[in-house]
């Protein structure tokens, strides 16, 4: 074993993969007691007759084949399948006040959630409750508020394609447009820049895509722990000579090289496949920069004639490059460098090879969404694809790396606080009814909302809302406020112990199990990160008796709404979840034609992307190139006092659910509470390796917002960025400060000082 100068932190030499992984799933599936039942469900992912991974959205060929390897999907399967059960004994036994003093991990390892239950104020506790009762009261609290807008219907993105529906179902005749989802946290500058940009917020690559690519750019995601499956595909790529550049302040083991647990060669033999043919370090939101610096030496290549851009696909497909070219030239390489945190050569010299590149996939995820200029930034990516024709043509394309395992098929069938007047039209049509036109709230508004005491009441459809968003010190008051808090969960998370006035717990189905209504055993159905939709079936049994699928929760509330007359047959949707894709079909007949047959092929079906096919459906019907618009300039940018704060995922977590305190790549081990520092960031403060440090936020001038108590832990990352985990540094993180065009918190450039710890007042 190395040396360990701080508990808990050492150097990991291994590749990312390889027996470590092995090693982590049989230690997940031992500690939630799922061996037996586990270890068979585990079998069942990704397969055409088994369920969709509830780990990630990376697409997966294997829906029509052989089971695919990965360590944190298994994980988050271990984890719903756990045989832990948080019954309405755990309840009796803690008030709310004891749960809030237990850790986000203690919380959600009591196991799954049993029983519908409600909270009393005058014990401080849960207790049970039927489900007509819960439907009944939650239904009365409803019908009272005075206007619709007064309802917040939350949606994190693990439900599938037809609890969503009838999600948004519900919401629009209750007469709202308030869906602020998990997407506002997460892919939004996606969803509102590329349209813009390219007619449509999705990623234009199929898998297969892949297979082609002479040249893989990644910006800012870290696919050994968020989407392991994706290391399979850039693993193939390198070993048949693609080029892979990857842009992360970070180094992270998985980009650097990484060994197949599948690969019996690798795996005997301990050696590995390198994945990075280089890799850069930029500053903390230094991507903007760095990609208008890669556009400037693009263009001046091709001056030199280096052909370098692909002027026939400009002049046919595109607007917007006079003024793209004027405000690239404007900009000069000491501020690109000083922005980008990288020097101009190395910046020439990635140009140099996308130059010479037949076909180039850029993939990007959190490290480029979750800043001030988001959505901006997004576009300058788009457009560094366009000026060389790599946006619909083979082995080539934009990939964002959508998050929740369901996001993206969320957004598609309504869940949506923007929704298209086309959507809202197709709704009418369909159901009869006048859907709501004013546009709703996205998780930062619907805060500021609560806080202001417009919105009373809030349902959660999954998710861990309060802890997921920046700020706990508004977040957590603004859900107090609330008249009426209703989750619908599988797992007891802290947002559940911030009740309203009255709080309902509503355990759910999970993926991993057997969704039987009147009419038999269902299927719902997902899309993933590459507009593949297809089917998905749960194969253990319920983890109680009295759970209720998602659908079946949304259709007893709406019932409860609504009344028995209403319109809407809620109790046949929910019996026959082909009636609900059926009404998917009917209101988007040019995605979803057919639905239920072509769910019934292995593999599923892919949706129309149009830019796959070079048709861009923006108002000119071309793709735009579109200037950087510099927004939220940072409120402390010059003051060498302050440092950007960005805040990862470790290796053992999915988002706020922390399976254990483990980030084994980074060489972290039974801890979470460091933070990554540059060296010469820790001796300008008088500060070594191992200090212990307290943080403040910068926009907070009382010292209220702190992190106290943290290790520094000296790592290469480039000066004036630190980094710490989420969700324990989003009390650093300001609920105003987030990227304006899409409300997107800017959790990876948070402006903070660091001292040693007691320096704080
Ligand atoms: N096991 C597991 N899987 C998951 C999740 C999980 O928590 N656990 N979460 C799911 C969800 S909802 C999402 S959205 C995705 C998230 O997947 P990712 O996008 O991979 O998530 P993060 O860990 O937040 O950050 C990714 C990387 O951004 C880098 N980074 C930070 N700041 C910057 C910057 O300014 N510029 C650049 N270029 N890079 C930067 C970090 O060093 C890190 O390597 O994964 C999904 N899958
Ligand atoms: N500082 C910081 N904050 C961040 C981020 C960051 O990178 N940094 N990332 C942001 C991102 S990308 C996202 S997506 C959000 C995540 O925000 P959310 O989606 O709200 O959070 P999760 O932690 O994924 O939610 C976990 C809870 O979901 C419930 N759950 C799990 N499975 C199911 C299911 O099948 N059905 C139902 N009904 N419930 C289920 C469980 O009760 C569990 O406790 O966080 C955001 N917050
Ligand atoms: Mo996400």
């Amino acid at each position: 074993m190395s040396k360990e100068e701080t508990p808990g932190v050492r150097p990991y030499k291994s590749p990312a993969g390889g027996w470590g992984a092995l090693k982590a799933v049989g230690q997940a599936l031992v500690d939630q007691a799922t061996v037996v039942e586990g270890g068979r469900t585990l079998l069942h992912a990704n397969q055409p007759d088994g369920f969709d991974c509830p780990g990630c959205a990376w697409p997966d060929p294997k829906h029509t084949s052989s089971f695919e390897f990965c360590e944190n999907g298994a994980k988050a399967v271990a984890w719903e399948a756990t045989s832990k059960r948080a019954t309405p004994e755990l309840f009796a036994a803690n008030t709310l006040a004891e749960l809030w003093t237990w850790s986000d991990h203690a919380l959600e390892d009591t196991g799954r959630l049993t029983e519908p239950m409600v909270y009393d104020r005058a014990s401080d506790r849960y207790l049970p409750v039927s489900w007509e009762t819960a439907f009944a009261q939650i239904g009365a609290e409803l019908r009272a508020l005075d206007h619709p807008d007064q309802a917040e219907f939350y949606a994190s993105g693990r439900a599938s394609n037809e609890a969503a529906f009838l999600y948004q179902l519900l919401g629009r005749k209750f007469g709202t447009n308030n869906f602020p989802d998990c997407s506002n946290m997460c892919h939004e500058p996606t969803s509102v820049g590329l349209p813009d940009s390219i007619g449509v917020g999705k990623g234009s690559v199929t898998l297969e895509d892949f297979d082609h690519a002479d040249l893989i750019l990644c910006f800012g995601h870290n696919p050994g722990t968020n989407h392991p499956r994706m290391m399979s595909t850039l693993r193939e790529a390198s070993r048949r000579g693609a080029t892979i550049l990857v842009f992360n302040p970070m180094r992270e083991r998985a980009l650097e090289r990484f060994a197949s647990p599948q690969d019996p060669v690798e795996m005997a033999t301990l050696s590995a496949t390198p994945i990075a043919s280089q890799y850069y370090q930029p500053r903390i939101k230094g991507d903007a920069a760095l990609v208008q610096g890669l556009m400037k030496a693009l263009i001046a290549l091709d001056g030199e004639g280096a052909d370098a851009l692909d002027h026939a696909f400009i002049a046919e497909h595109t607007q917007g490059y006079e003024a793209l070219v004027l405000q690239l030239a404007d900009l000069t390489w000491p501020d690109i460098e000083a922005r980008s945190g990288l020097s101009r050569s190395q910046i020439e010299e990635v140009a140099t090879i996308y130059a010479r590149s037949k076909a180039t996939i850029l993939c990007y995820g959190m490290g480029l969404t979750q800043h001030r200029n988001a959505t901006s930034t997004v576009q300058q990516l788009a457009n560094l694809l366009l000026l060389r024709g790599n946006i619909g043509r083979p082995g080539a394309g934009i990939c964002p790396l959508r998050g929740h395992s369901n996001v993206q098929g969320d957004r598609t069938v309504g869940v949506w606080e923007k929704p298209s007047e086309a959507f809202l039209e197709a709704m009418d049509r369909v159901f009869g009814f006048k859907s709501p036109r004013k546009h709703g709230h996205t998780v930062v508004e619907a805060i500021m909302a609560m806080e202001r005491g417009e919105a009373k009441t809030f349902i959660g459809l999954g998710g861990n809302f309060a802890v997921a968003a920046p700020d706990p010190a508004r977040s957590f008051a603004a859900m107090q406020k609330l008249e009426l808090s209703v989750h619908i969960a599988t797992k007891l998370n802290r947002t559940h112990l911030l009740p309203g006035r009255q709080g309902f717990l509503l355990p759910c189905l999970g993926r991993t199990e057997i969704d039987q209504q009147a009419s038999g055993r269902q299927a719902v159905t997902v899309e993933d990160s590459m507009s593949m939709v297809h089917a998905s079936r749960g194969l253990n049994p319920p983890a109680s008796p009295h759970l209720m699928s998602e659908p079946a929760i949304v259709a007893g509330i709406a019932k409860a709404v609504f009344g028995e007359d209403d319109t809407t047959d809620w109790a046949g949707l929910a019996a026959d979840y082909d009636r609900i894709r059926d009404l998917i079909e009917a209101v988007l007949p040019d995605q979803f034609a057919d639905y239920n047959q072509r769910i019934r092929v292995p593999g599923g079906f892919r949706l129309p992307v149009a830019p796959s096919e070079r048709v861009w459906k923006t108002p000119s019907g071309r793709a735009n190139l579109l200037a950087y618009v510099e927004v939220g300039e940072d409120a402390h940018a010059g003051d060498p006092s302050v440092l950007l704060l960005t805040t990862l995922r470790s290796h053992d977590q999915y988002n706020t659910t922390i399976y254990g305190n483990d980030d084994r790549y980074r060489g972290v081990f039974g801890r979470r509470d460091v933070v990554f520092v540059n060296p010469g960031d820790l001796a300008e403060r008088g500060l070594k390796d191992g200090d212990l440090i307290d943080l403040s936020a910068a926009f907070d001038p009382s010292g209220r917002r702190t992190l106290r108590g943290f290790t520094a832990v000296a790592r290469d990352i480039p000066k004036g960025g630190i980094a710490a985990y989420y969700p324990e540094a989003n009390g650093l993180i300001g609920l105003d400060d987030h990227d304006h065009r899409s409300g997107t918190p800017a959790y990876k450039s948070a402006p903070v000082r660091m001292c040693a710890a007691a320096d704080l007042p």
